[in-house]
């Protein structure tokens, strides 16, 4: 199997965590840029986005989730869905909100409108952002030890891009029962191996 990501992407990570977690081997890992059309990576995927996985018989399979989907058909052991699957679910897709939001405004700030922050839609995915946050840490999705679920996973991704991006944002929200929560899981192989930098 192929993975192709880079350094930075939320959703790239995401699907290497899962990987990882599932036990496969995350060293053959290619680093690619999108932005640059990256000829491998338009040839497996027309959207010239990462996380692009190529399978084994050169199948391309794309969207972070999707791939969490097939993954966990493929190899349901260790579950990333093993908590109470509606809430796990609802915090998982909440931190998807926010993970959306923040590459939404990295995204135009750097490609289209350095001032795209301060727009009317840079605010309302800065709202998006802060709110939540705010119900995330004030309900953190739990974690025993063991296998972390798609909220957890999706949740640290969340926290550690916030951190990446935006560590200087005067509206950047304190989080600590989050980064708590990241505590916990800082040390397994998955997140380790895949922590953003630029
Ligand atoms: N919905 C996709 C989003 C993937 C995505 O937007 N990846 C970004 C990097 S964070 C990318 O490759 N952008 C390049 C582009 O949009 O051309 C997923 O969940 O995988």
């Amino acid at each position: 199997m192929r993975i192709l990501t880079n350094t930075t992407s939320p959703y790239a990570r995401i699907a290497r965590i899962a990987l990882g977690e599932k036990g496969f081997d995350l060293s053959g890992t290619e680093i690619v840029n999108p932005w640059a059309d990256d000829p491998a990576l338009l040839k497996l995927n027309s959207a010239a986005r990462v996380p692009t996985l190529a399978t084994g018989e050169g199948l391309p399979l794309t969207e972070s989730l999707l791939i969490l989907l097939w993954l966990e058909k493929k190899v349901p052991e260790p579950s990333l869905l093993a908590g109470p699957l509606d809430r796990t679910i609802s915090l998982a897709g909440r931190a998807m909100g926010v993970v959306d939001a923040m590459a939404n405004i990295v995204t135009n700030t750097m490609q289209v409108d350095p001032g795209f922050g301060e727009h009317r839609v840079g605010l309302r995915r800065r709202r998006t952002i802060l709110d939540g946050f705010r119900a995330l840490e004030a309900d953190p999705p739990a974690y025993d030890g063991g296998t972390p679920d798609v909220a957890v996973i999706v949740t640290i991704v969340a926290l550690d891009y916030l951190r990446l991006r935006f560590r200087d944002a005067p509206w950047a929200p304190a989080l600590p029962r989050l980064d708590a929560l990241r505590a916990k899981v800082a040390e397994r192989p998955a997140f380790e191996t895949t922590a953003p930098y630029i």
